[in-house]
């Protein structure tokens, strides 16, 4: 895992976007997010999942031979959303990047690779590419009752009582 501030060049997506300014895991926590390092170790994954009740998974394979309209997805993946449930994503191969809003509303940019675990908080506004290599292995994880439709950032989400609920927590 790696954090940094996005660069905004333009450019395609899947490139690092990094602007030299790395970010402190503290920094993450600030924003509600949490990550862990479980290399090759599905118990730790299992404890993290029953602990917070979470039912459900799936695994997904996110490249140009196993996804369907690979390119499309990559590109809706990248519309700056939110969800009104947190969102966990264990990586199982590849690499990809999560890009999260922080309080002066610029774009941290979150690499994970193998072994990476991350809870995002719900009400967060982020997005989600693949890198160069289009290859991303993650595991979703959801609650029995998953609201994990991705709700496109506009006026209706900024008033979105999860949205509300995030920025009460982040900014206190
Ligand atoms: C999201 O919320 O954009 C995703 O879950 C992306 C696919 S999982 C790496
Ligand atoms: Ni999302």
């Amino acid at each position: 895992m790696k954090a940094y501030y996005y660069d905004n060049v333009p450019g395609d997506q899947r490139l690092p976007h990094d602007s030299g300014n790395t970010l402190s895991e503290e920094t993450l926590t600030s924003l509600g997010i949490h990550h862990y390092y479980f290399p090759d170790d599905l118990e730790s994954v299992d404890r993290i999942a029953n602990d917070r009740k979470y039912k459900n998974r799936d695994v997904i394979e996110i490249s140009p031979s196993t996804l369907p309209e690979y390119e499309t997805k990559v590109k809706t993946f990248f519309d700056e959303h939110l969800h009104e449930d947190e969102e966990i994503r264990y990586i199982m191969g590849g690499g990809g990047y999560f890009d999260v809003r922080n309080e002066g509303d610029e774009w941290v940019r979150i690499r994970l690779e193998k072994g990476d675990l991350m809870i995002m908080p719900a009400g967060i506004y982020h997005r989600f590419t693949t890198d160069e290599q289009n290859y991303t292995k993650a595991m979703r994880l959801f609650k029995e009752d998953p609201k994990w439709t991705p709700l496109k950032r506009g006026s209706e989400t900024d008033k979105n009582e999860f949205r509300q609920g995030y920025l009460q927590m982040r900014d206190g």
